[in-house]
């Protein structure tokens, strides 16, 4: 029986890779000196997982950016805007694809903003990696792609490893996957197949592969999580030929293949009949694959059982793993079995060892990277009979202590969500009506202006809140910051004219770890920090328990703002589905259960806001798209409860009361209905980037409510002129009723200056007015 892990972790556990890394692009550091942070990174991972005992170690796991970027620069696949010379590519070359050049405008997706513009070059657009909160920078196919050979990167890797001693087994995302997350750009050929490069792609793959195996792998793993969703056959014959060709090449090197993030399901026959010498499978989230693997595996092939969950935070359950562990050591042979986590530990914390502030029960139903690698050792140890009754004794006191702790059970919690009624979904009237009500009430102009509700974080307002956290200033002076800031923010708005101003979220950190410190049932870490894309982390909750709100948590800013200003406040808060989305959930209930009760706790939040006299409440669902699952089969079911979890935080207030939401990044097309089933009285969404285009959804399905199409990207520094935004303003009028229109930005402000936000801003506002200038 042997261990390894898929890969793990590349931040640091002090994110100091995000330091040098940001320290290199602001010109602080040299880049030798990011080169050396990210070598010793990668030793003492290395030595991190040889130290607890795993037989195979990852390598190019490790990446200055993302892993499917670094793919892109192995193939040679650059954008040809980026006017890359051929050759070599380097960390160089990564960065500039992720940023772009001058400006670093990044998250730009239409590449005919590129022919006008000299001085930028535009970076690759990114996405979310499967369901994960991860983002990867999306490959690029046109019909003339071709690709070649082009960067060391993987081998320096693996000569590094062995250098160390280290037992290196290289990673690579696998063919299949990667054609299949690309996008097709170039708008002359849009029904062109990107699978139709395979042939040139796996050449290349063999290329890699013979290097690889000539100079010392034993094994190569190649990703392909695209099998754990629903394949075209199109993409079963790809994976059929790619796999032909490399097993034929693979020269010593053994291939393993690996799948993650659920079952393979209808795609077992296929996966099994890949020419290789190990297959990984996901048995968390896959766990349905289990019994028609064990009774159809191959005897040829090693099975690596993925059973320790890679993306969650929970501690194994060591006496559930085993009972199938036995049975696969049955059927396949100690010499056949490996045992792994479920998938790559970069999207888990790094170490539970630097917490000092979670208490020690908390803690001990925990496991972090480090810890899941024990977790991983152990249960080989247990397998094999070598292990200690204590090790089995210390798991099943912490897996029991968690199921029976008082802490995770609320009797009110359970009783509250039974007893709901249908009714509780509803609203008092249909929108129409309510749509009357709250124009008497809100006494709003056409084209009303509003944001999405965060302004600009600046040093000093993050610097106030670390401060008071660290106790270093006192809640006064607290209190007394954030009011000034308040303040500063509202003046503008009313003085430049918003109809519907917000009070700026400067309390907050983050949307959704916000909230998971202000509800019961949560709990946080403080350097419990995952990758989301590049340089940027995020320090996702944990809800343990069962949610509830014990104290308003956004009331006190809000009613202080409105008393500030004589236009409607719009109060601001997350939606259930997005903390549910961007939080470590519990495993031992359906996420729906979860998501309603977080739904009822801002329920609760909603009504005190209507109470204090908010008469405008924004409930944010960014993540809305992004919770649907990968197999369409059960899509009905997610949106289903996902749309009940918004109706359940929303149907709470009077008619009078405006609810508003907010996603985006979304592909609206495939889910305009249930977006229109949640039924909020007013919608902002990302629309600017695609020039309106991810309007047509809207206007397709003749969108009954009021709509906010963003009319400037917020992720560029740029400030966007008056005629650009009432051109996307004409176009959107063209399809949509006048009268339904907002005004807004495509997103909160936060990462942006002030110096950026209030001529922008302006120039909104003056749009909004030229537009009600016109008549229809
Ligand atoms: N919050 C959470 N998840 C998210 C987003 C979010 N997932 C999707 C999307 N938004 C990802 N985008 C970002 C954007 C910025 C940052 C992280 C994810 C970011 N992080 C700070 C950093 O790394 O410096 C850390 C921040 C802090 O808390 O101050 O800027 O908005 N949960
Ligand atoms: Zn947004």
């Amino acid at each position: 029986i042997k261990t390894h892990s898929l890969g793990y972790p590349r931040i640091g556990a002090k994110r100091e890779l995000k330091k040098a890394t940001e320290a290199y692009w602001k010109g602080d550091l040299p880049l030798s000196e990011l080169l050396v942070t990210g070598k010793t990174l990668r030793e003492t991972n290395w030595k991190k997982q040889q130290a607890a005992g795993l037989d195979l170690i990852p390598v190019n796991d490790f990446s200055f950016y993302d892993q499917v970027l670094d793919m892109s620069c192995l193939l040679g696949n650059v954008p040809p805007r980026f006017q890359w010379q051929g050759g070599q590519t380097d960390i160089n070359t990564a960065f500039t694809i992720a940023r772009g050049t001058e400006g670093g405008t990044s998250w730009v997706e239409d590449e005919k903003d590129c022919q006008t513009s000299k001085v930028s070059t535009f970076a690759s657009e990114m996405t979310k990696w499967f369901d994960t909160n991860y983002h990867y920078i999306v490959p690029e196919f046109r019909g003339d792609t071709t690709f070649s050979l082009s960067s060391t990167k993987v081998f320096d890797e693996l000569a590094e490893a062995k250098e160390l001693g280290i037992n290196a087994k290289p990673v690579l995302v696998g063919p299949v996957t990667y054609l299949s997350l690309g996008k097709v750009q170039g708008s002359n050929n849009p029904d062109f197949d990107p699978l139709t490069l395979l042939d040139n792609l796996v050449s290349v793959y063999v290329e890699i592969l013979d290097k690889l195996a000539a100079e010392g792998a034993e094994w190569i793993q190649l990703d392909e999580p695209i099998i754990s969703t629903d394949l075209s056959n199109l993409q079963r014959e790809a994976l059929k030929v790619a796999y032909d060709r490399l097993s034929k090449v693979q020269g010593s090197a053994k291939l393993l293949v690996t799948t993650y993030f659920g079952g393979v399901r209808d795609n077992l026959d296929d996966y099994l009949a890949l020419p290789v010498d190990a297959l990984h499978f996901d048995f968390v989230r896959g766990s349905e694959d289990i019994d028609s693997v064990l009774d159809t595996f191959p005897t040829n092939k090693i099975l690596s059982v993925g059973i320790v969950e890679g993306r969650n935070v929970w501690k194994n359950d060591y006496d559930a793993s085993l009972e199938f562990l036995k049975k696969a050591k049955v059927v396949v042979g100690a010499d056949r079995l490996w045992v792994a986590p479920s998938c790559s530990l970069l999207h888990s914390p790094v170490t539970l060892q630097n917490e000092q502030k979670l208490d020690d029960e908390l803690k001990s139903w925990l496991a972090f990277a480090d810890e899941k690698l024990t977790e991983v050792t152990e249960l080989r140890q247990l397998l094999d009979e070598v292990g200690s009754e204590e090790m089995l004794e210390t798991n099943r006191a912490a897996v029991a202590s968690r199921k029976s702790s008082k802490r995770i059970h609320n009797d009110a919690v359970k009783k509250r969500l039974a007893g709901v009624k249908p009714s509780d979904f509803d609203r008092a009237s249909a929108f129409v009506e309510r749509q009357t009500k709250q124009r008497a009430k809100l006494r709003l102009p056409e084209f009303p202006t509003t944001t999405i509700g965060s302004f600009p974080q600046t040093k000093e307002v993050r610097l106030a809140r670390a401060q008071w956290k660290k106790g270093k200033l006192s809640d006064a002076d607290y209190d007394q910051f954030m009011k000034e800031e308040i303040a500063k923010c509202v003046a503008f708005q009313d003085e430049i004219g918003i109809d519907m101003p917000v009070h700026g979220e400067f309390e907050r950190n983050d949307m959704v770890e916000y909230f998971g410190e202000n509800l019961e049932g949560f709990t946080f870490t403080s350097t419990g920090w995952v990758q989301s894309f590049g340089t940027r982390y995020v320090k996702p909750p944990i809800i343990f328990g069962d949610v509830s709100r014990s104290k308003p948590m956004t009331v006190y800013w809000s009613e202080y703002a409105q008393s500030l200003t004589d236009r409607p406040m719009k109060g601001m808060l997350t939606g259930p589905v997005t903390i549910l989305q961007w939080s470590f959930v519990r495993d031992d209930q359906p996420r729906s259960v979860t998501t309603h009760q977080i739904a009822l706790a801002i329920r609760d939040e909603v009504v005190d806001l209507e109470a204090a006299g908010i008469a405008a409440i924004q409930i944010d669902e960014p993540a809305f798209r992004e919770g649907l699952p990968l197999r369409r089969s059960e899509w009905d079911n997610y949106l289903n409860w996902a749309v009940k979890a918004f109706h359940l935080s929303a149907c709470g207030v009077e008619d009078e009361t405006q609810i508003h939401t907010h996603m985006c990044y979304s592909e609206f097309n495939d889910i305009i209905d249930s977006i229109a089933a949640m039924d909020a009285d007013v919608i902002t969404i990302e629309t600017s980037r695609s020039n309106m285009e991810l309007l047509d959804a809207f206007v397709d399905f003749k969108y009954p409510n009021e709509i906010g199409p963003g009319v400037y990207d917020i992720h560029s520094p740029r400030v966007p002129p008056t005629d650009e935004m009432s051109n996307l303003m004409s176009k959107a009028e063209a399809v949509l009723p006048r009268e339904h229109l907002w005004v807004n930005p495509d997103c909160g402000l936060k990462t942006r200056q002030w110096s950026e936000v209030k001529p922008s801003l302006i120039n909104m506002v003056e749009t909004a007015s030229k537009l009600r200038a016109t008549n229809c």
